[in-house]
């Protein structure tokens, strides 16, 4: 039997990327994300490839996570791979002129949502025995930079969960790592700037940026690994990228 792979965020960027590669490797795959016509649009695309189902909910209202995960017709229901990708930044500001709606939003889609879907899929994980949980952290998971300070927090907060569910589902069997990048062209700029378009597009100009594809292929090769290997904790930058400050770009 194949596996069951649920991705949040496969609407766009990464999540996106890691739906098509997986669709072709003949995944089943639930693909999750809050605009249903994108949502549509997938399941037309890939479902030449492979079982295709999604889901439509906001990771940060628990009640509709279960209920979301709850309807899944029951050739759905043994989820054996979860890659915890939904997220994002909102706003880069001082932390004196940032906005409680802007830090909310982090916290609640990156660190709880993380939590709220994780959850139930470890529990189904435990009762079958079988499981593997890709978390995306970031770079700024492991490093701060200025104005970073709550995006970064909440991808601080990623890896500590990362390395806490890894202890806690030792004893199942259940393999746990997370995924780390740097600079990835994706619509996450956009989304941080609030649809400043030109202001998204700067981020990634006059150095080769990271492509959604690229994390795509190591998650792809992470969950192929024989069940002994777990890649527990991986960093990923561009290769014009050596901190999350130094960025080495056409003059
Ligand atoms: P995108 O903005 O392209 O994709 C974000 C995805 O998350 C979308 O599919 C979006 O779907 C989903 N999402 C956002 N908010 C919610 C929510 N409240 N509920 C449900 N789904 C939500 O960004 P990326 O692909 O770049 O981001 C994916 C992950 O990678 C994030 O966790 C991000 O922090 C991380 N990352 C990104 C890097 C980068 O440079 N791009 C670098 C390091 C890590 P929809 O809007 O349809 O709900
Ligand atoms: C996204 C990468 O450097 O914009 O996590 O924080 S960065």
């Amino acid at each position: 039997m194949s596996d069951i792979v649920l991705i949040t965020g496969a609407t766009s960027g990464i999540g996106l990327a890691t739906a098509q590669r997986f669709a072709k490797e003949k995944f089943n795959l639930i693909l999750c994300g809050r605009r249903q016509e994108r949502l549509d649009q997938l399941k037309s695309e890939l479902s030449s490839h492979t079982k295709i189902t999604t889901l439509n909910f906001d990771v940060r209202d628990q009640k509709a996570v279960n209920e979301a995960l709850d309807s899944l017709p029951s050739e759905f229901k043994k989820i054996s791979i979860l890659i915890n990708n939904a997220g994002n930044a909102h706003g880069l500001d001082f932390i004196q002129d940032g906005s409680s709606t802007d830090w909310d939003a982090m916290l609640d889609i990156n660190v709880k949502g993380l939590l709220y879907v994780s959850q139930p899929v470890i529990q189904t994980m435990i009762e079958n025995k079988n499981g593997h949980i890709i978390n995306i952290g970031s770079t700024a998971g492991k490093e701060v930079y200025p104005k970073g300070n709550v995006y970064c927090a909440s991808k601080h907060a990623v890896d500590a969960i990362n390395q806490g569910m890894r202890m806690d589902l030792n004893q199942h069997g259940i393999r746990v790592g997370a995924i780390n990048p740097g600079l990835v062209e994706t619509e996450f700029s956009k989304v941080r700037f609030k649809g400043d378009d030109d202001r998204a597009e700067q981020v990634y100009k006059g150095f080769k940026a990271l492509q959604p594809e690229d994390i795509a292929d190591i998650i792809h090769f992470t969950v192929t690994r024989p069940y002994h290997v777990n890649i527990a904790d991986l960093v990923v930058m561009p290769t014009a990228q050596a901190s999350s400050t130094m960025v080495k770009k056409a003059e």
